[in-house]
Protein backbone atom coordinates (compact mmCIF):
# COMPACT_ATOMS: atom_id res chain seq x y z
CA UNK A 1 0.00 0.00 0.00
CA UNK A 2 1.53 3.20 -1.33
CA UNK A 3 1.78 6.32 1.90
CA UNK A 4 1.37 9.58 1.58
CA UNK A 5 4.40 10.75 -0.01
CA UNK A 6 5.24 8.25 -2.63
CA UNK A 7 8.07 9.49 -5.39
CA UNK A 8 7.23 13.20 -6.49
CA UNK A 9 5.23 13.10 -9.28
CA UNK A 10 6.32 13.94 -13.17
CA UNK A 11 5.35 17.91 -14.10
CA UNK A 12 2.88 18.49 -15.79
CA UNK A 13 2.62 21.46 -18.64
CA UNK A 14 2.49 24.78 -18.07
CA UNK A 15 -0.90 26.29 -18.19
CA UNK A 16 -2.70 22.41 -17.19
CA UNK A 17 -5.86 22.69 -15.81
CA UNK A 18 -5.89 21.19 -12.24
CA UNK A 19 -9.46 20.56 -10.78
CA UNK A 20 -12.34 19.14 -9.00
CA UNK A 21 -15.78 17.98 -10.33
CA UNK A 22 -18.85 17.66 -8.56
CA UNK A 23 -22.61 17.48 -10.10
CA UNK A 24 -25.98 19.27 -8.76
CA UNK A 25 -28.23 16.67 -8.19
CA UNK A 26 -25.67 14.97 -6.03
CA UNK A 27 -24.31 17.34 -3.37
CA UNK A 28 -27.10 20.67 -4.01
CA UNK A 29 -29.99 19.57 -1.75
CA UNK A 30 -33.11 22.49 -1.36
CA UNK A 31 -35.12 20.27 -3.61
CA UNK A 32 -37.81 22.42 -2.04
CA UNK A 33 -35.91 25.54 -3.82
CA UNK A 34 -36.26 24.53 -7.40
CA UNK A 35 -39.29 22.20 -9.93
CA UNK A 36 -39.21 18.40 -9.46
CA UNK A 37 -36.41 16.91 -11.33
CA UNK A 38 -36.27 13.09 -13.01
CA UNK A 39 -34.28 12.05 -10.24
CA UNK A 40 -36.66 13.16 -7.68
CA UNK A 41 -39.84 10.85 -9.06
CA UNK A 42 -37.32 7.88 -9.38
CA UNK A 43 -35.90 8.19 -5.62
CA UNK A 44 -39.66 8.51 -5.01
CA UNK A 45 -40.38 5.07 -5.93
CA UNK A 46 -39.63 1.95 -3.52
CA UNK A 47 -36.42 0.21 -4.03
CA UNK A 48 -34.80 2.13 -6.69
CA UNK A 49 -32.03 3.95 -4.15
CA UNK A 50 -30.16 0.71 -2.66
CA UNK A 51 -30.20 2.69 1.16
CA UNK A 52 -33.88 4.33 0.49
CA UNK A 53 -32.06 7.47 0.48
CA UNK A 54 -33.00 11.04 -1.65
CA UNK A 55 -30.77 14.08 -2.69
CA UNK A 56 -33.51 16.07 -0.98
CA UNK A 57 -30.41 17.54 0.83
CA UNK A 58 -27.90 15.45 0.13
CA UNK A 59 -24.46 18.14 1.02
CA UNK A 60 -26.69 20.80 1.59
CA UNK A 61 -24.31 22.60 -0.57
CA UNK A 62 -26.66 25.35 -2.06
CA UNK A 63 -26.48 26.50 1.60
CA UNK A 64 -23.35 26.09 2.30
CA UNK A 65 -21.23 26.63 -0.93
CA UNK A 66 -18.91 29.27 0.37
CA UNK A 67 -17.59 26.73 2.74
CA UNK A 68 -17.24 24.75 0.23
CA UNK A 69 -15.26 27.14 -2.23
CA UNK A 70 -13.20 27.81 0.68
CA UNK A 71 -12.20 24.09 0.48
CA UNK A 72 -11.18 24.31 -3.44
CA UNK A 73 -9.45 27.17 -2.23
CA UNK A 74 -7.91 25.31 0.38
CA UNK A 75 -7.19 22.67 -2.29
CA UNK A 76 -5.15 25.13 -4.90
CA UNK A 77 -7.01 23.79 -7.43
CA UNK A 78 -7.19 26.62 -10.34
CA UNK A 79 -10.77 25.00 -12.03
CA UNK A 80 -14.09 23.58 -10.57
CA UNK A 81 -16.34 21.48 -12.75
CA UNK A 82 -20.04 21.68 -11.17
CA UNK A 83 -23.21 21.20 -12.97
CA UNK A 84 -25.84 24.00 -13.08
CA UNK A 85 -29.56 21.97 -12.34
CA UNK A 86 -31.81 22.38 -15.02
CA UNK A 87 -34.57 22.30 -12.71
CA UNK A 88 -33.23 24.91 -10.98
CA UNK A 89 -32.58 27.19 -13.67
CA UNK A 90 -35.93 26.42 -14.95
CA UNK A 91 -37.05 27.31 -11.75
CA UNK A 92 -37.93 31.60 -10.25
CA UNK A 93 -34.36 32.78 -9.04
CA UNK A 94 -32.80 29.33 -9.45
CA UNK A 95 -30.07 31.26 -11.90
CA UNK A 96 -29.17 33.45 -8.64
CA UNK A 97 -27.74 30.39 -6.95
CA UNK A 98 -24.81 30.26 -9.64
CA UNK A 99 -24.78 33.76 -10.29
CA UNK A 100 -23.84 33.35 -6.36
CA UNK A 101 -21.36 30.49 -6.53
CA UNK A 102 -19.40 31.90 -9.92
CA UNK A 103 -18.94 35.34 -7.94
CA UNK A 104 -17.76 33.15 -4.98
CA UNK A 105 -15.23 30.61 -7.30
CA UNK A 106 -14.04 33.83 -8.94
CA UNK A 107 -13.16 35.66 -5.77
CA UNK A 108 -11.45 32.74 -5.02
CA UNK A 109 -9.45 32.83 -8.06
CA UNK A 110 -11.02 29.36 -9.25
CA UNK A 111 -12.16 28.97 -12.56
CA UNK A 112 -15.81 27.92 -13.06
CA UNK A 113 -16.10 24.82 -15.72
CA UNK A 114 -20.29 24.46 -15.69
CA UNK A 115 -21.74 21.12 -17.02
CA UNK A 116 -25.01 22.46 -18.42
CA UNK A 117 -26.74 18.56 -18.05
CA UNK A 118 -25.51 16.05 -15.75
CA UNK A 119 -28.65 13.85 -15.86
CA UNK A 120 -31.12 15.91 -13.36
CA UNK A 121 -33.80 16.95 -15.93
CA UNK A 122 -37.21 18.74 -15.07
CA UNK A 123 -39.64 15.90 -14.33
CA UNK A 124 -42.03 16.74 -17.36
CA UNK A 125 -39.07 16.29 -19.97
CA UNK A 126 -38.48 13.30 -21.97
CA UNK A 127 -35.31 12.43 -24.07
CA UNK A 128 -38.01 10.52 -26.13
CA UNK A 129 -39.36 13.33 -27.01
CA UNK A 130 -37.27 15.18 -29.93
CA UNK A 131 -37.96 18.20 -28.68
CA UNK A 132 -36.74 18.31 -25.44
CA UNK A 133 -33.10 18.71 -27.32
CA UNK A 134 -34.14 22.33 -28.12
CA UNK A 135 -35.67 22.52 -24.91
CA UNK A 136 -32.10 22.13 -23.77
CA UNK A 137 -30.82 24.95 -26.04
CA UNK A 138 -33.34 27.48 -24.58
CA UNK A 139 -32.03 26.29 -20.93
CA UNK A 140 -28.32 26.80 -22.42
CA UNK A 141 -28.82 29.99 -23.54
CA UNK A 142 -30.54 31.18 -20.39
CA UNK A 143 -27.52 29.80 -18.65
CA UNK A 144 -24.89 31.55 -20.87
CA UNK A 145 -26.64 34.69 -21.06
CA UNK A 146 -26.63 35.08 -17.38
CA UNK A 147 -22.75 33.60 -16.73
CA UNK A 148 -21.35 33.86 -19.69
CA UNK A 149 -19.89 37.10 -18.68
CA UNK A 150 -17.75 35.71 -16.12
CA UNK A 151 -17.60 31.69 -17.46
CA UNK A 152 -15.46 31.00 -20.36
CA UNK A 153 -15.22 27.02 -20.34
CA UNK A 154 -18.01 24.74 -21.07
CA UNK A 155 -19.34 21.39 -21.16
CA UNK A 156 -22.77 20.25 -22.66
CA UNK A 157 -23.42 16.94 -21.29
CA UNK A 158 -22.07 14.40 -18.61
CA UNK A 159 -21.93 10.97 -19.90
CA UNK A 160 -24.58 10.84 -22.19
CA UNK A 161 -23.90 7.02 -22.51
CA UNK A 162 -24.82 6.39 -18.99
CA UNK A 163 -27.40 8.41 -19.18
CA UNK A 164 -28.74 6.09 -21.87
CA UNK A 165 -28.11 3.06 -20.48
CA UNK A 166 -28.50 3.31 -16.94
CA UNK A 167 -31.67 5.56 -17.49
CA UNK A 168 -33.02 4.05 -20.35
CA UNK A 169 -32.05 0.69 -21.55
CA UNK A 170 -31.73 -0.92 -18.36
CA UNK A 171 -33.71 0.80 -15.62
CA UNK A 172 -31.15 1.30 -12.64
CA UNK A 173 -31.37 5.17 -13.31
CA UNK A 174 -34.07 7.87 -13.62
CA UNK A 175 -36.38 7.97 -15.39
CA UNK A 176 -36.11 3.84 -14.56
CA UNK A 177 -37.23 2.46 -18.43
CA UNK A 178 -36.25 -0.87 -19.50
CA UNK A 179 -35.93 -0.38 -23.13
CA UNK A 180 -32.60 -2.00 -24.32
CA UNK A 181 -32.07 -1.05 -27.92
CA UNK A 182 -35.11 0.92 -28.07
CA UNK A 183 -33.54 3.24 -25.82
CA UNK A 184 -31.30 4.99 -28.99
CA UNK A 185 -33.28 7.28 -29.80
CA UNK A 186 -32.46 8.73 -25.93
CA UNK A 187 -28.99 8.86 -27.31
CA UNK A 188 -29.50 10.51 -30.45
CA UNK A 189 -31.40 12.72 -28.96
CA UNK A 190 -29.14 13.77 -26.13
CA UNK A 191 -26.26 14.49 -29.28
CA UNK A 192 -28.42 16.38 -31.04
CA UNK A 193 -28.86 18.78 -28.09
CA UNK A 194 -25.43 19.03 -27.18
CA UNK A 195 -25.01 20.15 -30.97
CA UNK A 196 -27.63 22.74 -30.44
CA UNK A 197 -25.87 23.63 -27.21
CA UNK A 198 -22.70 24.14 -28.40
CA UNK A 199 -24.55 26.42 -31.01
CA UNK A 200 -26.76 28.35 -28.57
CA UNK A 201 -22.90 28.58 -26.65
CA UNK A 202 -21.22 30.39 -29.92
CA UNK A 203 -23.77 32.60 -29.99
CA UNK A 204 -23.63 33.92 -26.93
CA UNK A 205 -19.97 34.21 -27.58
CA UNK A 206 -18.16 31.57 -25.57
CA UNK A 207 -15.17 29.87 -27.41
CA UNK A 208 -13.88 26.99 -25.03
CA UNK A 209 -16.75 24.24 -24.87
CA UNK A 210 -15.93 20.67 -24.72
CA UNK A 211 -17.85 17.24 -23.68
CA UNK A 212 -18.10 15.16 -20.67
CA UNK A 213 -18.36 11.61 -22.16
CA UNK A 214 -17.06 8.47 -20.26
CA UNK A 215 -14.93 5.77 -22.15
CA UNK A 216 -12.53 2.83 -21.10
CA UNK A 217 -10.94 0.42 -22.89
CA UNK A 218 -12.86 -2.94 -23.79
CA UNK A 219 -10.61 -5.98 -22.75
CA UNK A 220 -12.48 -9.34 -24.67
CA UNK A 221 -12.88 -12.06 -22.23
CA UNK A 222 -10.64 -14.35 -24.39
CA UNK A 223 -9.43 -14.80 -28.57
CA UNK A 224 -12.28 -16.57 -29.09
CA UNK A 225 -14.15 -15.17 -31.80
CA UNK A 226 -17.58 -15.05 -30.15
CA UNK A 227 -15.64 -13.07 -27.50
CA UNK A 228 -13.94 -10.72 -29.61
CA UNK A 229 -17.19 -9.78 -31.53
CA UNK A 230 -19.17 -8.70 -28.38
CA UNK A 231 -16.01 -6.92 -27.58
CA UNK A 232 -15.95 -5.07 -30.30
CA UNK A 233 -19.76 -4.29 -29.78
CA UNK A 234 -19.83 -3.41 -26.38
CA UNK A 235 -16.30 -1.07 -27.30
CA UNK A 236 -18.70 0.55 -30.01
CA UNK A 237 -21.20 1.41 -27.96
CA UNK A 238 -19.60 2.83 -24.96
CA UNK A 239 -16.35 4.35 -26.60
CA UNK A 240 -17.46 5.19 -30.46
CA UNK A 241 -21.85 6.15 -30.24
CA UNK A 242 -20.95 9.03 -28.35
CA UNK A 243 -17.68 10.12 -29.77
CA UNK A 244 -18.14 9.23 -33.34
CA UNK A 245 -21.25 11.41 -34.06
CA UNK A 246 -19.30 14.08 -32.02
CA UNK A 247 -15.82 13.93 -33.41
CA UNK A 248 -16.67 12.89 -37.13
CA UNK A 249 -19.87 13.42 -38.03
CA UNK A 250 -21.05 10.20 -38.11
CA UNK A 251 -22.05 6.57 -36.74
CA UNK A 252 -20.34 3.89 -36.24
CA UNK A 253 -21.19 0.52 -37.66
CA UNK A 254 -24.82 1.45 -39.47
CA UNK A 255 -25.96 2.20 -35.94
CA UNK A 256 -27.73 5.85 -37.79
CA UNK A 257 -29.73 3.83 -39.59
CA UNK A 258 -31.43 2.89 -36.07
CA UNK A 259 -32.12 7.07 -35.05
CA UNK A 260 -35.14 8.67 -35.55
CA UNK A 261 -35.48 12.04 -37.72
CA UNK A 262 -33.33 13.28 -40.54
CA UNK A 263 -30.30 12.07 -38.97
CA UNK A 264 -28.00 13.35 -41.94
CA UNK A 265 -29.09 16.95 -41.29
CA UNK A 266 -29.00 16.23 -37.31
CA UNK A 267 -25.18 14.86 -37.61
CA UNK A 268 -24.07 17.84 -39.19
CA UNK A 269 -25.36 19.87 -35.94
CA UNK A 270 -24.04 17.49 -33.80
CA UNK A 271 -20.71 17.53 -35.10
CA UNK A 272 -19.89 21.38 -34.42
CA UNK A 273 -16.28 21.99 -34.28
CA UNK A 274 -15.31 21.78 -30.01
CA UNK A 275 -12.24 22.82 -28.66
CA UNK A 276 -11.67 19.89 -26.99
CA UNK A 277 -12.86 16.59 -25.63
CA UNK A 278 -13.65 15.63 -22.22
CA UNK A 279 -13.01 11.94 -20.98
CA UNK A 280 -14.52 10.42 -17.99
CA UNK A 281 -12.09 7.27 -17.23
CA UNK A 282 -12.22 5.10 -13.94
CA UNK A 283 -11.56 1.19 -15.02
CA UNK A 284 -11.83 -1.06 -18.41
CA UNK A 285 -14.54 -3.60 -18.76
CA UNK A 286 -14.05 -7.32 -19.78
CA UNK A 287 -16.15 -8.50 -22.11
CA UNK A 288 -17.30 -11.83 -23.75
CA UNK A 289 -20.15 -13.50 -25.98
CA UNK A 290 -23.39 -13.76 -24.16
CA UNK A 291 -23.75 -16.60 -21.39
CA UNK A 292 -27.50 -16.68 -21.23
CA UNK A 293 -27.82 -15.49 -18.19
CA UNK A 294 -28.24 -12.34 -16.34
CA UNK A 295 -25.27 -10.72 -14.94
CA UNK A 296 -24.27 -8.28 -12.73
CA UNK A 297 -21.78 -5.16 -13.33
CA UNK A 298 -21.26 -2.38 -11.21
CA UNK A 299 -24.20 -2.93 -9.07
CA UNK A 300 -26.63 -2.92 -12.38
CA UNK A 301 -28.24 -6.02 -13.45
CA UNK A 302 -27.64 -7.05 -16.91
CA UNK A 303 -29.86 -8.92 -18.56
CA UNK A 304 -29.70 -11.92 -20.21
CA UNK A 305 -30.85 -11.19 -23.77
CA UNK A 306 -28.00 -8.64 -24.75
CA UNK A 307 -24.87 -9.63 -27.06
CA UNK A 308 -22.20 -9.83 -24.69
CA UNK A 309 -21.87 -10.32 -21.06
CA UNK A 310 -19.28 -8.46 -18.54
CA UNK A 311 -16.79 -10.43 -17.33
CA UNK A 312 -14.73 -10.06 -13.92
CA UNK A 313 -10.96 -8.46 -14.39
CA UNK A 314 -9.24 -11.00 -12.14
CA UNK A 315 -6.02 -10.24 -10.41
CA UNK A 316 -6.90 -6.36 -9.38
CA UNK A 317 -7.36 -4.90 -6.06
CA UNK A 318 -11.34 -3.17 -6.16
CA UNK A 319 -12.02 -0.02 -5.02
CA UNK A 320 -15.35 -0.44 -2.19
CA UNK A 321 -17.34 -0.21 -4.89
CA UNK A 322 -16.22 -3.42 -7.17
CA UNK A 323 -14.08 -1.27 -9.50
CA UNK A 324 -11.03 -3.18 -10.63
CA UNK A 325 -8.21 -0.44 -10.20
CA UNK A 326 -6.53 -0.32 -13.57
CA UNK A 327 -4.26 2.67 -14.03
CA UNK A 328 -2.49 1.77 -17.36
CA UNK A 329 -5.76 1.33 -18.68
CA UNK A 330 -5.82 5.63 -19.02
CA UNK A 331 -3.06 5.06 -21.35
CA UNK A 332 -3.80 2.80 -23.35
CA UNK A 333 -7.55 4.37 -23.80
CA UNK A 334 -6.03 7.86 -25.00
CA UNK A 335 -3.02 6.39 -27.11
CA UNK A 336 -5.93 4.32 -28.55
CA UNK A 337 -8.21 7.48 -28.94
CA UNK A 338 -5.35 9.50 -30.73
CA UNK A 339 -4.63 6.64 -32.94
CA UNK A 340 -8.15 6.07 -33.91
CA UNK A 341 -9.17 9.61 -34.47
CA UNK A 342 -5.97 11.40 -34.89
CA UNK A 343 -6.37 15.10 -36.01
CA UNK A 344 -10.15 15.25 -35.66
CA UNK A 345 -9.28 14.41 -31.61
CA UNK A 346 -9.48 18.05 -30.23
CA UNK A 347 -7.20 18.36 -26.65
CA UNK A 348 -8.21 16.22 -24.14
CA UNK A 349 -9.22 17.04 -20.42
CA UNK A 350 -9.43 14.06 -17.69
CA UNK A 351 -13.17 15.66 -16.97
CA UNK A 352 -13.31 12.98 -13.98
CA UNK A 353 -11.06 9.82 -12.04
CA UNK A 354 -12.06 8.59 -8.82
CA UNK A 355 -12.32 5.99 -6.77
CA UNK A 356 -15.09 5.55 -3.78
CA UNK A 357 -13.54 3.85 -0.20
CA UNK A 358 -14.15 4.35 3.15
CA UNK A 359 -12.52 6.24 6.24
CA UNK A 360 -10.76 9.21 6.61
CA UNK A 361 -7.25 8.42 6.38
CA UNK A 362 -7.91 7.07 2.30
CA UNK A 363 -4.74 5.69 1.41
CA UNK A 364 -6.10 3.55 -1.39
CA UNK A 365 -7.65 6.32 -2.96
CA UNK A 366 -4.32 8.30 -2.76
CA UNK A 367 -2.68 5.16 -4.03
CA UNK A 368 -5.47 5.02 -6.98
CA UNK A 369 -4.84 8.66 -7.84
CA UNK A 370 -0.88 8.94 -7.65
CA UNK A 371 -0.93 5.72 -10.37
CA UNK A 372 -3.37 7.54 -12.47
CA UNK A 373 -1.73 10.60 -12.55
CA UNK A 374 1.42 8.75 -13.47
CA UNK A 375 -0.77 6.67 -15.77
CA UNK A 376 -2.11 10.14 -17.31
CA UNK A 377 1.72 11.42 -17.84
CA UNK A 378 2.45 8.76 -20.01
CA UNK A 379 -0.21 9.30 -22.47
CA UNK A 380 1.38 12.91 -22.81
CA UNK A 381 4.81 11.35 -22.85
CA UNK A 382 3.70 9.30 -25.72
CA UNK A 383 2.29 12.64 -27.51
CA UNK A 384 -1.41 12.89 -26.78
CA UNK A 385 -2.33 16.25 -25.92
CA UNK A 386 -3.84 16.25 -22.40
CA UNK A 387 -4.44 19.59 -21.09
CA UNK A 388 -5.90 19.16 -17.89
CA UNK A 389 -7.62 16.44 -14.88
CA UNK A 390 -10.30 17.01 -12.69
CA UNK A 391 -10.98 14.10 -9.76
CA UNK A 392 -14.16 12.44 -9.07
CA UNK A 393 -15.31 14.71 -6.45
CA UNK A 394 -14.16 17.32 -3.87
CA UNK A 395 -17.23 15.95 -1.50
CA UNK A 396 -18.68 12.75 -0.60
CA UNK A 397 -22.26 12.78 -1.87
CA UNK A 398 -25.39 11.36 -3.30
CA UNK A 399 -24.12 8.54 -5.81
CA UNK A 400 -27.51 7.86 -7.90
CA UNK A 401 -29.08 4.44 -7.04
CA UNK A 402 -26.35 3.43 -4.54
CA UNK A 403 -27.61 6.00 -2.69
CA UNK A 404 -24.74 7.65 0.20
CA UNK A 405 -23.01 4.25 0.57
CA UNK A 406 -20.53 5.15 -1.57
CA UNK A 407 -18.06 7.67 -1.14
CA UNK A 408 -15.91 9.16 -3.29
CA UNK A 409 -15.19 12.17 -1.96
CA UNK A 410 -11.25 13.97 -0.79
CA UNK A 411 -13.50 15.45 1.44
CA UNK A 412 -15.64 13.31 4.04
CA UNK A 413 -19.34 14.66 4.74
CA UNK A 414 -21.24 12.91 7.63
CA UNK A 415 -24.97 13.09 6.34
CA UNK A 416 -26.38 13.58 9.61
CA UNK A 417 -24.27 16.72 10.79
CA UNK A 418 -23.28 17.86 6.90
CA UNK A 419 -19.79 18.50 8.80
CA UNK A 420 -16.89 18.43 6.13
CA UNK A 421 -14.10 16.87 7.34
CA UNK A 422 -10.85 16.95 4.43
CA UNK A 423 -9.44 13.14 4.12
CA UNK A 424 -6.08 12.24 3.49
CA UNK A 425 -6.51 12.16 -0.23
CA UNK A 426 -7.43 15.90 0.30
CA UNK A 427 -3.73 17.03 2.30
CA UNK A 428 -2.00 14.91 -0.55
CA UNK A 429 -3.88 16.06 -3.79
CA UNK A 430 -3.10 19.77 -2.15
CA UNK A 431 0.79 18.81 -1.85
CA UNK A 432 0.54 17.28 -5.59
CA UNK A 433 -0.74 20.67 -6.87
CA UNK A 434 1.76 23.13 -4.94
CA UNK A 435 4.64 20.62 -5.93
CA UNK A 436 3.50 21.31 -9.93
CA UNK A 437 3.69 24.85 -8.64
O1 LIG B 1 -20.99 9.93 -9.47
C1 LIG B 1 -20.80 9.62 -10.81
C2 LIG B 1 -20.95 10.86 -11.66
O2 LIG B 1 -22.19 11.47 -11.48
C3 LIG B 1 -20.80 10.51 -13.13
N1 LIG B 1 -19.60 9.76 -13.36
C4 LIG B 1 -19.32 8.62 -12.50
C5 LIG B 1 -19.43 9.05 -11.05
C6 LIG B 1 -19.13 7.84 -10.14
O3 LIG B 1 -20.04 6.81 -10.36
Amino acid sequence: MATDAGDPLPRFPAGFLWGVSTSAHQIEGAAELRGPSVWDVFTAEPGRVKDGSTAAVACDHYHRYPEDVALLAGLGVNAYRFSVSWPRVASPGGLDFYDRLVDELCAAGVRPVPTLFHWDMPAHLDWLDRDTAARFADHVAAVAGRLGDRVTKWITLNEPAEHTLLGHALGAHAPGRRLLFDALPVAHHQLLAHGLAVRALRAAGARDIGIANSHGPTWPASADPADVAAAGFYDTLLNRLFAEPVLLGGYPDGLGELMPGDVAADLRVIAEPLDWYGVNYYAPTRVGAPLGTRGEFGGVTIPAELPFSVREIEDRPLTDFGWPVVPEGLTELLCGFRDRYGDRLPPVVITENGCSYEGLDDQERIAYLDAHLRALHAALEAGVDVRGYFVWSLLDNFEWAEGYARRFGLVHVDFDTLERTPKASYRWFRDVLRAQG
